[in-house]
This record gives C-alpha cells, sequence and structure tokens, in this order.
C-alpha cells in the first residue's frame, strides 16, 4: 500500500470533532485591528475602504464584545482577522480594560482615528493615557482622516499638527498618517500609505490588502482564494498548538482545503486528483504528511522541509505549510483545468517561496 494510500484511510473520518477545536480556537485568536475613536471618527469608514465592503456588510459582521465595543472577524465566513471598534467612547466612563484583555489573547494593532477638522479629543485621550498605563501595548498608529476636507493647506497641517501633539501628550511618540475616505473619483486619498502602515504592524493585513500589481490571471484567482487558504492555515497551526489535536488535525485541514480548492476550480476532488496532485509535487508532498504521521525517516527525503522550518515553531510551521500547499495547489488546479502542464520543479519552487513568504505572518500569530 502506498505512502499516500495509508494517509489517506487515516485521516478520511467522515467526523472528525478536534477539527472544530481547531478553527474555533484560531477564530478565538485572530490577529486584531483595534480601532480607537469617537462616533464619527471614520472608524467604520476605514474598515470599508480597507475591506470594500459596502456599508451594511460592515455593520452585519459585528459582534457585540463588551457594552462599548464590538467586534467582527473578516471574512465573515472564513475569518482571518478581527476589528475591534471601540464605538463607546462618548460615553464619558469608556473603560478600556476589556479591550485591553481581548487584545492581549492575540496579536494586535491600536489604530488611533481622529477626524483633522475636531480638535476636541479628550476622552480618546483618556483612554490613550489608560492603555498606556497598562503597559501592554507599546505602539500605535495616529489616522487623522478627513483632511481634503480642510480646503487650505496650512489650515489643514496645523489641524494636524494639533492633534498629533495631543496624542504625543498623552501617549508618547507616535506615527501618523493622513487620510480621506470621501470621495475623491471614489478612491480614498492616503489608502496606499496606510495600508502600508498597518502592515507593517499586522502582517496579515499587508496579505489581505496590499495591493498587488502586475498579477497574471493565475495570480488573480489565488488572490481571490488567498483568504480561504490562509483561513485553513490558521485552522492548521491552532490545531498544532491543542495537544494531541495536531497529528491528525492539521492534515485533515489539509485534505479539506485542497478538496475546496479544486472543486472551485471546476475539478472533481477524488482520490486519483490527490494522488496526481502528490505526485507532481514529488517527494515534498506526501513526506511532510508521514512526518505528521510519526514516519520521520522519511523526513531526509525532503530537502524543500527540511531547510525552510529553521526557527519557527511546530505550529507556526504547520500555518505555513498548509499556506504554501494550498498556493500551489491552486496552481496545479489552474494549469490542470486548462490541460496545461506544470513541471515538479515549478511546483516546488512556488510551494517553498510561498512558505517563506507567509511565516512572517504565521510568526504573528500569538497562539501559535
Ligand atoms: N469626507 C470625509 N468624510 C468622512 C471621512 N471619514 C468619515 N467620514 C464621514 O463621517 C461620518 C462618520 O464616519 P464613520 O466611519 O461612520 O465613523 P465612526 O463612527 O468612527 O465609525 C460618515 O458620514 C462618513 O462618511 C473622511 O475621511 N472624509
Ligand atoms: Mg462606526
Amino acid at each position: 500500500m502506498s505512502l499516500l494510500d495509508r494517509v489517506y484511510r487515516t485521516l478520511n473520518p467522515a467526523a472528525n470533532p478536534s477539527l472544530e477545536k481547531a478553527f474555533q480556537r484560531s477564530e478565538a485568536h485572530l490577529p486584531t485591528l483595534w480601532l480607537l475613536g469617537k462616533t464619527g471618527a471614520g472608524k467604520s469608514s476605514l474598515v470599508r475602504a480597507l475591506t470594500g465592503l459596502d456599508r451594511v456588510e460592515v455593520g452585519a459582521g459585528f459582534r457585540p464584545c463588551t457594552l462599548t465595543s464590538v467586534r467582527y472577524a473578516y471574512p465573515t465566513e472564513t475569518p482571518v482577522m478581527a476589528f475591534l471598534d471601540t464605538r463607546g467612547l462618548a460615553e464619558a466612563d469608556y473603560d478600556a480594560r476589556e479591550d485591553l484583555a481581548n487584545c492581549e489573547r492575540t496579536s494586535h494593532a491600536l489604530i488611533v482615528v481622529m477626524k483633522a477638522e475636531d480638535p476636541e479629543q479628550s476622552q480618546v485621550l483618556a483612554a490613550l493615557r489608560q492603555i498606556r498605563r497598562s503597559g501592554k501595548v507599546r505602539e500605535a498608529l495616529l489616522v487623522h482622516t478627513g483632511v481634503l476636507q480642510i480646503d487650505d493647506v496650512t489650515e489643514r497641517e496645523r489641524c494636524i499638527a494639533r492633534n498629533e501633539e495631543q496624542v504625543r501628550q498623552n501617549w508618547g511618540q507616535v506615527d501618523a498618517v493622513a487620510v480621506d475616505f470621501g470621495d475623491l473619483d471614489g478612491r480614498p486619498y492616503g489608502l496606499k500609505a496606510l495600508t502600508q502602515k498597518l502592515a507593517e504592524r499586522l502582517p496579515i493585513l499587508g496579505e489581505l490588502f496590499e495591493h498587488r500589481a502586475h498579477a497574471d490571471v493565475e495570480e488573480r484567482n489565488f488572490q481571490r482564494l488567498k483568504k480561504e487558504v490562509i483561513w485553513y492555515a490558521g485552522a492548521a497551526g491552532a490545531a498544532d498548538a491543542i495537544p494531541a489535536v495536531g497529528l491528525v488535525a492539521v492534515p485533515t485541514v489539509q485534505l479539506k482545503m485542497l478538496h475546496s480548492l479544486a472543486n472551485q476550480y471546476g475539478l472533481a476532488y477524488d482520490r486519483r486528483l490527490l494522488a496526481q496532485f502528490a505526485a507532481a509535487l514529488g517527494t515534498g508532498f506526501g513526506v511532510h504528511y508521514a512526518s505528521r504521521l510519526g514516519l520521520r525517516q522519511l523526513l531526509k527525503l525532503i530537502p524543500v522541509v527540511g531547510q525552510t522550518v529553521g526557527s519557527a515553531s511546530a505550529a507556526a510551521a504547520s500555518y505555513g505549510f498548509t499556506y504554501a500547499l494550498g498556493r500551489a495547489a491552486c496552481l496545479y488546479f489552474y494549469r490542470l483545468s486548462r490541460g496545461e502542464s506544470i513541471s515538479a520543479a515549478e511546483l516546488q519552487a512556488l510551494y517553498k517561496n510561498a512558505f517563506n513568504h507567509i511565516l512572517p505572518v504565521a510568526r504573528d500569530e500569538k497562539n501559535l
């Protein structure tokens, strides 16, 4: 019996409760963008500008978190990150403690949102002082919104400098970016710089929202499926972080992912397709599974894996392998669906690149 047959048999039980646990754990630990700002500052507009979701869609994802904040996962169906919207700042008794506790479990970036024309920021500043005192958050990004609403450039600069100074006095050194989400031929002003600064703080944001130029058709297809691949990767990483669950759950998550991806390329998923894909990948694929199943002696057959795991934790590596597998599968399925050929070298190179590419995101996941 081939290795793949054995793997397939071992991993094909219809129901797998540990899988559910892995997805739950992953969703409870999503990297979080924490938005702090007065009502009307532009927090929801920021989310809309990033995600492209309209007003109703943004609202639909909200789940009450505490009395004064809502957290919602993005995307709704296959969440890979969360937004925490602190919208209760108008009530003078906002207490950041619960939000701080929520963010402690996850990697997060604190974003302070201020309308440039609005100097009355006392509640935001009080919250910032409290957060700073907690010692749990070191860095914040200040986003000045609505900057184009102030026509006079000198006046605009003055407003920005004034709010920045207020933050400095109450928080300390802060990086800032000026944006306007209002209509400018439909394109928000400053969005590129904002996305870049967000991605520096929360790598997943770069994956999701940074615009990639020069993508070919195959890459654009993958871009559409990427959130789903990352969702599976997150679950694989989380599975590995739960004692005694990872061994079976990680490969099961991966097989589920391959199944879903194959279907989305219009291919029927069966053992034959899986075997073809494994063969196309060469030694890399089966051996990874073998190692998960304790057949460690086979690990030496797979230089790709052997070299790249490096300093990554087992869970981060599982995250990375799952993403890389999903990336390679998309290329393979794309070519197959068009009747085009693909070499093992091409597939392996993509797999390896994808693994290295996603590792910073995998490492940023606090639960791994
Ligand atoms: N022109 C302009 N309007 C903005 C900007 N940001 C927010 N707004 C408007 O201000 C209002 C409140 O924005 P919203 O995003 O809902 O604020 P939130 O309460 O912080 O979520 C809405 O009518 C937005 O269209 C901006 O950068 N430029
Ligand atoms: Mg809002």
